[in-house]
């Protein structure tokens, strides 16, 4: 029944001319030899020679952008959290299988080559890896697009684990080069911070506002490139450095411009210096707005620049541009977007506010009010002055149109202003502004409508729609699952690499004995990898026929790695009471980045860690159960995990989780979801059937029914479930900290705080837990029958077509941005093929 490979289409890859180009670049970058280089110069050298290779088609796609004209996004983003480019830039060019010839022809391993590559992590977790998928899908799908973004000088913060606690180590990403990137400074841009808005008479006779005696950087574009999978097509990630505007001359001395200067460079080198490590909560820091307006405004002046080379008609910016604003972040666009159509090109208001309401889009991605963006006017009348005043002009108008359609509602302009209260609240401006706002999946953006933006939703509701998000099969199964990805291409071909919704004719094969007994094989090779990892970075042994059960994902309370663990707790007390019980071996591997200052999340980390010394040492375990917390949990390594896993954790409180993309991650690679009925679980369970999942706990009309009245009991589940109220003692009795019994108080605290009952346990974990137990045990009982796991698992993969995001992007693409698909003539796609 196998359907045969399909012959790869030919390939334009040079192998013998890629080998010299190895051995060309470890000369002239570091004359050496190949014999003599280090690993890390191997991959530089071989960074370049791919490079080499993108940059034709680079320059191609851009000429043919040049003249086809084609409409283009700009998805403006503080995050992209791109992983390593070198293997899916291989992958994406069809070159993998002669890259890795001409690599062991030079006697290298090209995974030992990948692995040098340090993670460009601009990003924190979700939102920023669902920018990077988006790319990756713009440029496979063949539509133009710029990401545009902020080059950090230190990303995402390397997370080393010492005595079992988070300790947070600066990632210098940019230590050994990167051979990708493209320094662009023709494109550099001033941004200008501070001083005071003027009005003057300019020498046409104009009077104009005009911002003086600011502080200004420059901003100077670096390029990456984002190949589209064998397609030809490059589009790119344009992120932002910032250097001083002049500099430093010893003669500003004299001129009394020494402070000035010295200030401006102080500026320049803080800007672009960390990304914020905050995951789904607002940092309400005077240098996180400066970043934001930094990169916006270099970004739309460029923009606007771009336009202009081709067109004369500023007003119809909007046919040929649209700016995708991920989340509130990127939001001052808006207000920059109306001041240089202003300001700069002479537009009257209403023509601006016509271009501007046309051109911007809005994505919410949560629903957690301590991530909300609400700016201190005092702060952003200070730092933005003629950015402020033209965000209280729209405000004016807002609420001009909020009292003509609620007339003497004064609760409404309460609740909807954009400027209240002292605050400046940028998902108002954002929604107010935009001509799409958009949530993540289809339950996420039901509460969007129905709680978070009734009032908004009331008023327009034809601005608002769902994308649920996806994810690039290309990275999570063909570059991370090399061997599930064959096994996929043998039955169906392999048409799911850019259509993944042919991957539904797996489906047949899933009660095919056979095919069930190869699936298990392959699961089981990508646990032996797995366990390999974990021995070498853990020092920790995993039996890879145990069951490996996955939390992976940013540490918040609401995802509730803490139920997790406390489930562990309870099994553990189980094993200990009677040593003999059935009990099929669990491998519970969590891997989590805490924000740097956010306790509670810490201290599960240090939890999860003490729970494993005492868990994996205990002689009466036997081995049945381990805990793994793997150290540094990011992007390359994910791959491994998504590949290796049998069960995917996706427990959050129901209606906190806007979507997530990690489940997805899992279910393409054939786990099994347990998981709350939360986000896109809502969906994923919808395409694979509830029977092949395992669902339990609160659902978000139960959860928020609680918190709008009040919230709920614990002590009364503490009372009365003996289980739960042993787990919780052993969180203060020192069972998991001998030394140190009130280690973990606050986490009990966090759970039973008696002192105000709408504080106690906000994410409803005691409530859930005992349905989380069941749930677990139907786990349990479902891997025993081998057969029927399997023919489970096959069909969360058969199923995962919707998850890809190809199809979200076509969805943003028909109904939002309404782009134009550009297919490259004929002769570029023929010489890169031949
Ligand atoms: C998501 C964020 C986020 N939602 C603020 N919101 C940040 C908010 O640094 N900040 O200030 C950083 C990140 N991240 C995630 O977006 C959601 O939690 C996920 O459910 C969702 O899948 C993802 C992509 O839509």
């Amino acid at each position: 029944m196998i359907k045969k490979k399909e012959t790869p289409a030919p390939n334009a890859f040079d192998k013998e001319l890629f080998k010299r180009s190895v051995l060309y670049n470890v000369k002239t970058l570091y004359r050496k030899t190949l014999e003599e280089a280090t690993p890390q110069q191997i991959f530089q050298a071989v960074g370049y020679a791919i490079k080499d290779v993108v940059i034709d088609n680079w320059l191609n796609t851009q000429k043919e952008y040049d003249k086809q004209d084609p409409k283009t996004v700009y998805y403006l983003s503080m995050e992209f959290l791109m992983g390593r480019a070198l293997g899916n830039n291989i992958i994406n060019l069809q070159a993998y299988k002669p890259v890795k010839e001409a690599m062991d022809e030079l006697g290298l391993d090209l995974n030992v080559i990948e692995d040098q590559e340090p993670d460009p992590a601009l990003g924190n977790g979700g939102l920023g890896r669902l920018a990077s998928c988006f790319l990756d899908s713009l440029s496979t799908l063949g539509y133009a697009a710029y990401g545009c973004g902020i080059r950090y000088r230190y990303g995402m913060f390397k997370q080393e684990i010492r005595d079992g606690y988070q300790v947070e180590v600066p990632d210098n990403w940019l230590d050994d080069g990167n051979p990708f990137e493209l320094r662009r400074p023709e494109y550099a841009k001033e941004v200008k911070f501070g001083g005071y808005v003027n009005v003057r008479i300019d020498e046409n006779g104009r009077s104009n506002f005009v911002q003086e005696g600011y502080q200004s950087v420059k901003a100077i574009p670096y390029d990456l490139p984002i190949v589209g999978y064998g397609n030809g097509i490059v589009n790119t990630l344009r992120i932002w450095d910032a250097e001083a505007i002049e500099c430093f001359h010893l003669d500003s001395f004299d001129k009394g411009d020494y402070r000035k200067a010295v200030e401006q460079e102080n500026l320049a080198r803080n800007i672009v210096e960390v990304l914020y490590p905050n995951d789904n909560h607002y940092a309400g820091k005077e240098l996180r707005l400066k970043q934001q307006y930094f990169f916006i405004s270099a970004s739309v002046q460029e923009a606007i620049a771009k336009y202009m080379r081709k067109h004369d008609d500023i007003k119809k910016f909007y046919e040929k541009v649209t700016f995708q604003l991920n989340d509130t972040h990127p939001t001052v666009a808006v207000a920059e977007l109306m001041r240089i159509l202003m300001d700069e090109y002479y537009l009257t208001w209403d023509e601006a506010w016509d271009v501007t309401t046309k051109t911007c889009a809005y994505t919410n991605h949560t629903i957690m009010a301590e991530a909300l963006e609400k700016w201190p006017i005092e702060l952003f009348s200070r730092l933005l002055p003629r950015i402020y005043q033209i965000i209280e002009e729209i405000n004016r108008r807002f609420i001009i149109k909020i009292q003509e359609m609620y007339p003497g509602n004064q609760e409404k302009i309460r609740k909807m202003a954009i400027i209240y209260d002292g605050q400046v609240k940028m998902a108002h401006l954002a929604i107010a502004a935009g001509f799409s706002v958009n949530g993540v999946a289809r339950l996420h953006t039901e509460i969007l409508k129905n709680q978070e933006l009734k009032d908004f939703y009331e008023m327009m509701p034809e601005k608002f729609n769902n994308k649920t998000n996806g994810i690039t099969q290309r990275r999570f199964l063909l570059h991370g699952n090399p061997l599930l990805a064959d096994w996929v291409t043998a039955h169906v071909g392999s048409d799911w690499i850019t259509d993944l919704s042919k991957i539904n004719k797996l489906k047949i094969y899933a009660d095919d004995e056979k095919c069930q007994q190869e699936f298990m094989n392959i699961k089981y090779q990508n646990k032996v990898r797995l366990a390999q990892y974990i021995l070498e970075h853990n020092g920790i042994e995993v039996d890879p026929r145990s069951i490996f059960d996955v939390q992976v994902k940013r540490l918040h309370e609401y995802k509730r790695q803490l139920l997790n663990i406390l489930h562990v707790m309870y099994l553990y007390n189980q094993l200990k009471d009677h040593p003999e019980m059935e009990f099929y071996p669990r491998t519970f591997i969590f891997g989590a980045k805490a924000a740097a200052g956010y306790y509670n999340a810490k201290m599960t980390i240090k939890l999860i860690n003490s729970v494993a010394d005492v868990v994996n040492n205990d002689p009466v375990v036997k081995g049945r159960i381990k805990v793994v917390f793997i150290e540094n949990y990011r992007v390359s390594n994910a791959e491994l995990i998504f590949a290796a896993a049998d069960v995917s954790e996706q427990i959050s409180t129901a209606s906190k989780e806007a979507s997530g993309t990690g489940n997805m991650k899992f279910m393409l690679n054939g786990a099994l979801t347990i998981g709350t009925m939360d986000g896109a679980n809502v969906e994923i369970v919808e395409e694979v059937g509830e029977e092949n999942a395992f669902i339990f706990g609160l659902t978000s009309d139960e959860v928020i029914h609680y918190e709008n009245n009040g919230g709920y009991d614990p002590t009364e589940i503490f009372n009365n479930d003996p289980d739960v109220r042993r787990v919780l003692m052993q969180l203060i009795n020192g069972t998991f900290a001998p030394n140190d019994p009130d280690r973990f108080r606050t986490l009990y605290n966090s759970l039973l705080n008696t002192i105000s009952t709408n504080k106690a346990d906000m994410y409803f974990i005691l409530k859930d837990f005992k349905a989380y137990a069941e749930a677990q045990k139907k786990v349990e009982q479902a891997y025993r029958d081998e057969k029927g796991w399997a023919r489970s698992a096959i069909l969360n993969v058969a199923c995962s077509g919707k998850f890809t995001s190809d199809r979200t992007i076509q969805e943003y693409v028909d109904e939002v941005w309404h782009l134009d698909k550009v297919v490259l003539p004929k002769k570029v796609a023929d010489k890169e093929k031949n």
